[in-house]
């Protein structure tokens, strides 16, 4: 037996990477009995049946350190949030949104604001610095020229790490500088709307080094945050929590209270407007998905 990880899945066949061969495997009937199907990013134990033809079946699933729904995978550790700087321009409500997510899920978050070769340096430096003063990494990359790769690589370190960010951002892109391969397929922005296609329709997992793997992904443009209660989205603007005592205590949302302290730091500046105006957004399309519930 030996331990590896699903980098890739078509139907009922399943990619496992052990150190550098990959193995095509099938599942043990008795996973299916158990009803648990093997994922991406699944560690596993497989014993090999043909070593020439790279051929085995997995035997065993090891416990999941997490599990996304949409895109489906396994022990995701961190998102690279990727932000096009324009074609297609800013989407902060989107990044916002995902931000919460991975900090719900418990994933460490890091920002690349891509296509800095269309945009003029203040306009990025003003989204830079919004990000820059509330604790997150953020990193300016032109997927087709420069790459601070030294940088990243540092970043990828031990991680399972995954792209997310609107279709035509420039993730394939991105993965396929990095790895300075074509790897993967990158998607054509058109002219008219300037958004992209959905190029990528499958996630895989590419092998960056010994313990660290990159995933593109579909899109993450679309996937939901319904699972975070609207009580608790306060928690993931992590600028808030300083702010949270006192309003706890009040069990506020922070949006028409009186002697709000959040709504209080917004006014002095403290807390970004454009963040604080997103959280209202976000904290409204959660409780019209939770009154939809019932
Ligand atoms: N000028 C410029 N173009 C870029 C950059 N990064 C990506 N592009 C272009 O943007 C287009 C879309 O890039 P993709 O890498 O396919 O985007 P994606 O995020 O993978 O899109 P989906 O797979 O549809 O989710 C391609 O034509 C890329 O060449 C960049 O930094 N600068
Ligand atoms: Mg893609
Ligand atoms: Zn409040």
């Amino acid at each position: 037996m030996s331990k590896g990880i699903i980098t890739c899945t078509s139907s009922n066949l399943y990619q496992v990477s052990i150190k550098n061969e990959t193995y095509n495997c099938l599942a043990r009937g008795k996973l299916k009995k158990e009803k648990v199907s093997p994922l991406v990013g699944d560690y596993v134990e497989i014993k090999v049946t043909d070593e020439n033809k790279k051929e085995g079946v997995i035997e065993q699933i090891y416990k999941r350190k997490n599990e996304l729904k949409r895109p489906k995978m396994a022990n995701l550790t961190q998102l690279i949030l990727v932000v096009s700087m324009k074609m297609p321009k800013p989407d902060l409500l989107l990044l916002d949104k995902q931000l919460a997510f991975a900090s719900h899920l418990g994933l460490k978050a890091v920002i690349f604001l891509n296509k800095i070769d269309l945009e003029e340096e203040k306009n990025i430096k003003k989204i830079e610095k919004i990000y820059k003063n509330i604790g997150y990494e953020v990193i300016q990359t032109n997927a087709k020229g420069y790459l601070p790769l030294e940088n990243i690589k540092e970043l990828l370190k031990n991680n399972i790490t995954a792209f997310a960010g609107n279709s035509g951002v420039g993730k394939s892109t991105l993965l396929n500088s990095i790895f300075n391969k074509q790897l993967t397929e990158e998607g054509i922005i058109s002219n008219k709307n300037q958004k992209g296609k959905n190029t990528t329709t499958a996630v895989t997992l590419y092998k960056y080094d010994k313990n660290s793997y990159l995933a593109d992904t579909p899109g993450f443009a679309t996937f939901e945050i319904t699972e975070i209660l609207k009580e608790e989205l306060s928690h993931h603007f992590v600028e808030f929590n300083t702010y949270l005592k006192k309003c706890e205590f009040l069990g506020c949302s922070h949006i028409k209270e009186q002697n709000c302290e959040v709504k209080k730091a917004v006014e002095e500046g403290k807390i970004s407007n454009y963040r604080y105006e997103n959280y209202i957004k976000i904290y409204e399309e959660l409780k019209k998905q939770e009154e939809r519930k019932w």
